[in-house]
């Protein structure tokens, strides 16, 4: 059930992406790279927690896919920069060559540049959101991958390298890093869809574990690549000197954690009172995922 689910949500999300982005109006060979970045098969469930949150409170279809569009190009802008040499300097990403390996790197932080700014464009000139809906969306947005969200996360985590860090400051990273943009679509959802204050507030709370959740089950996952082979893995966090979960708590305790983030993560959607399992569906994929 939630299998299809999302294969049925990863295909529309794709076909429309290729909508919105083939009506650029700009050179082939730049479109070949944008085209890169965006059908390299990423899992697209940022733009799906966004639909699935919306759906909880049946609302006409077509008003979500513009945010969840410009979602899906601010995650993939966030990918091409961080693999980037300046910054964790990877050579694979979604498996295969990273943008700039595959082009070059004006290329890569250009197509980058150009997601988050299309994003924007894709938002504000939607014809199924009302002006005060497009405000909303916006400011989360820029809210959550700007200097108090996403970039703040990458700055610390960047400074990070090489140092120990505790359980707060290893949550702060990620909650910026990764936790601000799942809690965007979240938020986003529930506010296109209709929710009360009170209901926003409760699935913003479920937003925020269940970041932690992704980011903990991220570095399990690592773990299991350092088992998997000998030596790390190429691109894991631990290979490269950056503090994770397991290694500053020990496997077990990581995994004892984040379960505990999933219940709390279950208490928050239930206080939010509303009728969308599959959230809790996806609440399982981003805790047991394996990829
Ligand atoms: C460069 C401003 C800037 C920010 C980068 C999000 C981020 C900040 C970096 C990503 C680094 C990373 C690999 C973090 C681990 C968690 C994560 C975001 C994994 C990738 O997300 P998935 O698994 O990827 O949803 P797909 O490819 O499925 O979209």
């Amino acid at each position: 059930m939630i299998d299809q689910y999302i294969e049925h949500k990863q295909s529309e999300l794709n076909n429309r992406m290729l909508v919105e982005l083939k009506q650029l109006n700009i050179p082939s060979s730049f479109m070949e790279a944008i085209l890169y970045s965006m059908e390299a098969g990423g899992k697209r469930l940022r733009p799906i927690l966004m639909m699935a949150t919306y759906e909880a409170f049946h609302h006409e279809p077509e008003k979500i896919v513009h945010p969840a569009l410009a979602l899906e190009m601010i995650h993939t802008y966030s990918l091409i920069h961080d693999d980037l040499p300046a910054m964790d300097d990877d050579d694979f990403r979604r498996g295969r060559e990273t943008i700039h390996k595959k082009f070059d790197e004006a290329t890569a932080i250009l197509v980058g540049d150009g997601l988050l700014t299309y994003a924007f464009q894709v938002v504000s000139t939607s014809s199924f959101l009302e002006a005060e809906e497009k405000v909303y969306t916006l400011k989360q947005f820029s809210q959550a991958s700007g200097f108090e969200g996403m970039i703040a996360g990458q700055h610390l985590d960047l400074k990070a390298e090489n140092k120990h860090l505790n359980e707060h400051e290893l949550n702060e990273i990620h909650q910026l890093k990764t936790g601000a943009l799942i809690r965007a679509a979240i938020k986003i959802g529930a506010y296109l869809g209709g929710a009360t204050p009170p209901q926003i507030e409760s699935l913003d709370d479920f937003g925020k574990y269940l970041g932690l959740v992704f980011q903990i089950q991220d570095d399990i996952l690592d773990v299991s690549g350092d088992m998997a082979v000998i030596g790390k893995p190429v691109g894991s966090d631990e290979a490269k000197n950056k503090s994770t979960y397991p290694q500053i708590l020990g496997l077990n305790e990581a995994i004892r954690m984040k379960e505990s983030y999933m219940n709390e993560a279950r208490n928050k959607y239930e206080e939010s009172k509303i009728e969308q399992p599959i959230l809790l569906e996806l609440l399982d994929i981003f805790g047991n995922r394996q990829s």
